[in-house]
């Protein structure tokens, strides 16, 4: 029987529930990180504190966008507790998006504060100020910026403000099929009702139970490390183990320490080529968690000879945080994300929009509290994406078992999956095509062994022009988030089409597909 979904306090700001689970003994360590440094549950409380009482004294309008690109640092994530207490909202931004990139999510989101890198001021702050954007601040990962120098006047006390469960709190941008980047509006409700029913499935173990310790190595601009990872150790009061980048050797050396550990399949891979990971590095482990991409059958089974332990596979969008999960009590069954949670509810359709049953292949539909309200000022996208009666279409396909676990057999959409970021065709497509010479092209994924996909660019000259494969590839280093420039380009004189004139992706994938491991 599926435990109740939770209900929600009378202040559904997440940061409040958040605060609520930190331990009594506020002088213990909540985060430890790889450079050596210790934060206290009092210093995350006071300093975002002070971040919040400075957001707040810039009298921004209600709703006001705080976007922020910097590297990762306890101080960053201090930043977004900030936000939210203030009852501002957060928009996470990858570090690799380069000048284009954000010129497009600062004109998009009209963000009031934007927050980078002391390196990136130049260029960030020029476009931050094109777009009528008031405030730029910086922030490093040497606790140095002027953001932390102007907070540091602020009061270390903050009461969080009142927060409905609608309410926006965050906006995460994914790529679009289109090509064009949507900012899905993600609420305190959305986020809260998904950490409380995570807190239940996952079994997290309060500190009189002896606690939780997280290994936390995934980026904290995305889904999975900001709000998997970091709500879900500070919702049970569990100290953190914190890498400002993934390091599999470091990792290893943490895992006597720790818990719980939550990865992309791209970090399981990587972790399995280390000779240190045995049984015996792991035995003091209770759980270790994959998503974002498809873990293969190959490293979950490799993970369990190895380790003794059965990985956790779990899924989830930027749309809706998490949707399904195997059990932590349980059958943990390799090649599924497991059940729907609890709260969310999940149907198998048909290209007709009828659901079918009995483990058929459709597409997934999701509805439930963890579910957004749509995309950022893209009223019609959003009803595109809904049906009429409130499912949300995820572009998924899959099909779920008469015991309700789900298998994720392919995308309807055209993205691909690499290292666990999301990588959209269309947008390189079109970089490619506006490049000299260039008649058209069309990028795949394929498969490669330590990124589980890549993108490969192939590409048809115009009449008469001369194209350089590695020119390409090197055009679109120069333009865009170095993870989407494809690891492999080639030149064809045409590109195979069906009979309506679409290009034959699939055959493309069969020519090319062959596993890269470059
Ligand atoms: C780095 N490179 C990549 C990727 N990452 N290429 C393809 N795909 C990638 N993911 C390339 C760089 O372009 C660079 O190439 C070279 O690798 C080295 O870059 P570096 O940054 O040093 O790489 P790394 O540190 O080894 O990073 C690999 C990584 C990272 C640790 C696997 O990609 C990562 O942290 N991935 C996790 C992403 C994540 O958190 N996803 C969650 C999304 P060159 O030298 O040629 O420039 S949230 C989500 O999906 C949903 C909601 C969910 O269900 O969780
Ligand atoms: P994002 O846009 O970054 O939120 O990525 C969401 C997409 O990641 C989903 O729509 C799925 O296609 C994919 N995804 C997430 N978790 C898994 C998983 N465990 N297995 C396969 N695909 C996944």
């Amino acid at each position: 029987m599926q435990p109740p979904t939770p209900t929600m306090p009378a202040n559904a700001n997440i940061y409040q529930a958040l605060r609520n689970a930190f331990p009594a003994d506020q002088g213990s360590t909540a985060i430890e990180t790889d450079s050596g440094l210790f934060y206290t549950w009092r210093d995350l409380e006071r300093g975002s504190a002070m971040l919040a009482n400075f957001l707040q004294s810039l009298d921004l309008p209600a709703g006001s966008r705080i976007a922020v690109q910097v590297d990762k640092s306890v101080e960053a994530l201090m930043l977004y507790l900030a936000t939210l207490r203030a009852g501002l909202v957060y928009l996470p931004l990858n570090t690799a998006y380069q000048s284009a990139e954000m010129a497009y999510f600062i004109s998009d989101a009209e963000p009031a504060v934007v927050v980078c890198s002391a390196q990136n001021f130049g260029w960030v702050s020029k476009l931050g100020f094109q777009a009528g954007t008031p405030w730029v601040f910086t922030l490093n990962d040497d606790r140095t910026g002027s953001l932390l120098n102007r907070a540091a006047h602020a009061s270390d006390q903050h009461t969080p403000a009142i927060k409905q469960p609608d309410d926006l709190a965050v906006i995460i941008y994914t790529s679009g099929t289109t090509g064009r980047s949507k900012g899905a509006m993600l609420s305190h409700g959305n986020m809260l009702s998904n950490a409380l029913v995570l807190k239940d499935y996952w079994g997290w173990r309060q500190a009189e139970q002896g606690g939780d310790v997280l290994i936390h190595a995934l980026p904290i601009f995305h889904v999975h490390g900001l709000f998997v990872a970091i709500h879900g150790a500070l919702i049970n009061g569990s100290m953190m183990i914190w890498c400002s980048k993934f390091d599999p050797k470091y990792v290893i050396q943490a895992l006597p320490r720790a818990t719980v550990f939550m990865g992309v399949p791209t970090l399981y891979v990587r972790l399995l080529a280390e000779p240190g990971l045995t049984a015996k590095a792991c035995q003091h482990m209770r759980l270790f968690i994959s998503g974002s991409a498809p873990l293969l059958m190959d490293t979950f089974t490799s993970w369990q000879n190895r380790t003794g332990h059965t990985i956790l596979e779990r899924y989830g969008m930027s749309e809706t945080v998490m949707l399904t999960s195997n059990p932590y009590w349980g059958e943990r069954r390799g090649g599924t994300v497991g059940a729907p949670l609890p709260g969310v509810d999940l149907r198998i359709v048909d290209e007709q929009g009828q659901t079918v049953i009995g483990g058929e292949i459709g597409d997934i539909q999701v509805k439930g509290p963890n579910v957004f309200a749509g995309y950022w000022r893209l009223p019609e996208k959003t009803a595109q994406e809904f049906t009429a009666d409130g499912f949300f279409k995820t572009g998924d396909v899959g099909r779920q078992d008469s015991d309700g676990y789900v298998t994720i057999v392919g995308r309807s959409k055209d993205l691909i999956i690499s290292g666990g970021y999301n990588v959209y065709p269309a947008e390189l497509e079109s970089f490619i095509n506006d490049l000299p010479g260039v008649l058209e092209s069309a990028v795949v994924g394929v498969p490669h062994v330590d990124f589980g996909e890549v993108g490969l660019a192939v590409v048809v000259p115009r009449p008469g022009a001369q194209l350089d494969a590695a020119q390409i590839l090197a055009s679109l280093k120069a333009a865009v988030a170095n993870y989407k420039v494809p690891k492999q380009c080639v030149v064809v004189p045409d590109l195979p089409r069906n009979a309506m004139g679409k290009v034959q992706k699939n055959l493309l994938r069969e020519c090319y597909g062959a596993p890269q491991n470059r």
